[in-house]
């Protein structure tokens, strides 16, 4: 008999589920220790909750369990997991599902949803047969939350099923299913837990409060209750694929800059001037964990077939970014009377976004692949999070000084912060004759690049 006389959580009143949240009595499981999933886990042990992670990589559990972080790449995340694993015992972690999900009253799916980039659709795989061992051993009216970036059909239709088929019960008379998808920003997710609003919705009212209950005491945070699952998970990709857009919109309007003769940073700033004008900022294509995968979350719903055009087109736009820079440089090379196989190109910056160290799709590596199929003389990569690592086959150089030495051109791939403010008259001195700079993120000063002798281009960029 368990310590609800044989009931489950869901057959509680509310007042019972607030009462066995702040005495510190509800079990949870979470499922998938990744970027997400161990930040949850930790903040949810560290409310005091008896947390299990779960996680098919056996490094990942040791290090867990431990309590100390296999990469500690989060800030913040590596105190707090040693309080809750070493000092409260809170968390612990196994490789098992069911060693996780068995003793649970709410499971947390935190796992991963990548697209394939090939198909352009989104690999459910890792979360449906998540599900489907969650399915064989959780327990009667136990709450699952899935947290995990999924399309707006995806709970609805794929999650709820495999629940249903592999555990023999149905869903909401035997057991909840809540969606919160996850918000947080990689390298700021601890603090992110507490700053941006959640978003749930579920399959009834009963799930919805006891979900927006568990994740206002945990997150303390403030969470918004939506109608039903696909909502919630509507929000989450819309406000990325918003970005999509917007970023593509940008950056077309960099190109239409280029054949005007306008510069499109004095462009943005003059729109800025105006209240509702959102600027975003041309680059070399669009990275990272979100924007470049949920647009095709929402394109693969079956009831976008024929619609969202300006989604698709907004894509396109961003994933021929790279070849537009190759054309940049295959242009600036004949101001210089050279060709691709004479050049050594530099690379600054590799991170699909500044300040961070995180190569997740970054629009970099389809720079450097056309360099390569275009047999330059060489490639050189410098990057402050990637010292002596291997990308794409190229070895990174350990300072800016050995990359720019006999380099021909350098692209400034990532505007990290170090890059703002370099030394052009030393690269200058560095570079082959007649260095050429080409800015990718329209962050360098065009005059000091022009003063100290180097040729300038960017996209959408005017001296
Ligand atoms: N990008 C541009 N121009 C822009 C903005 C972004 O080219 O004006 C490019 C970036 O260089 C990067 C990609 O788009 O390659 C994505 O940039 P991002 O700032 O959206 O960074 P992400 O991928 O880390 O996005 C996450 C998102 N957060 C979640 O999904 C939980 C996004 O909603 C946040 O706005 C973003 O972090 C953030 O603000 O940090």
């Amino acid at each position: 008999m368990d310590e609800n006389n044989g009931q489950g959580v869901l057959d509680l009143e509310f007042s019972e589920w607030i009462k066995k949240i702040k005495s510190g009595s509800l079990n949870v499981a979470v499922i998938g220790l990744g970027r997400i999933g161990l930040p949850t886990a930790v903040t949810i042990a560290q409310a005091g909750l008896p947390t299990v992670g779960a996680d098919i990589n056996s490094d990942i559990v040791k290090s867990v369990n431990s309590g100390r972080l296999a990469v500690n790449d989060e800030p913040g995340l590596k105190d707090v997991l040693h309080k809750v694993v070493v000092e409260s015992k809170k968390l612990t972690a196994s490789t098992e599902i069911d060693t996780a999900v068995r003793d649970a009253d709410v499971v947390v799916v935190c796992l991963p949803t990548p697209l394939d980039y090939d198909s352009e659709n989104t690999d459910y795989k890792f979360l449906l047969d998540g599900c489907a061992e969650i399915a064989k051993c959780m327990r009667r009216q136990s709450l699952i939350v899935i947290e995990s970036t999924v399309g707006p059909n995806i709970v609805e239709d794929k999650v709820i099923p495999v629940l249903e088929r592999h555990s023999g019960m149905a869903a909401g008379r035997d057991f909840g299913v809540a969606a919160c998808p996850e918000r947080a920003n990689p390298s700021t997710i601890m603090t992110d837990f507490g700053n941006i609003p959640r978003i749930v919705g579920s399959i009834n009212q009963k799930c919805t409060d006891f979900a927006v209950c568990l994740y206002e005491f945990v997150f303390n945070t403030s969470v918004i209750p939506v109608s039903d699952c696909k909502t919630a998970n509507a929000v989450k990709v819309v406000e990325n694929v918003f970005r999509d857009v917007n970023v593509a919109f940008i950056n077309e309007m960099a190109i239409f800059c280029d054949r005007m003769g306008i510069d499109v940073n004095e462009l943005i700033k003059g729109c800025n001037t105006k209240y509702n004008f959102i600027p975003h900022f041309p680059g070399p294509g669009v990275g990272g964990p979100c924007l470049p995968v949920n647009p095709y979350q929402l394109l693969d719903a079956p009831e976008a077939e024929d619609i969202l055009q300006i989604v698709r087109a907004a894509r396109e736009v961003n994933t021929q970014m790279p070849s537009y820079v190759i054309g940049i440089l295959t242009d600036s090379l004949k101001e210089i009377d050279k060709n691709h196989a004479d050049v050594t190109v530099g690379i600054l910056g590799i991170s699909y976004k500044p300040n961070v160290a995180d190569v997740q799709l970054t629009p970099i590596r389809e720079i450097v692949k056309r360099l390569q199929d275009m047999n330059v003389k060489g490639i050189k990569i410098f990057d402050p999070f990637f010292i002596n690592t291997e990308f794409s086959g190229v070895k990174t150089e350990e300072s800016l000084e050995l990359l720019a030495r006999d380099c021909d051109v350098l692209i400034l791939g990532t505007d990290h912060d170090e890059f703002l403010k370099l030394d052009y008259k030393m690269i200058r001195g560095l570079m082959r004759q007649q260095g050429i700079i080409i800015d990718t993120r329209g962050r360098l000063s065009y005059s000091d690049i022009r003063d100290a002798g180097l040729i300038f281009h960017g996209i959408g960029r005017q001296g």
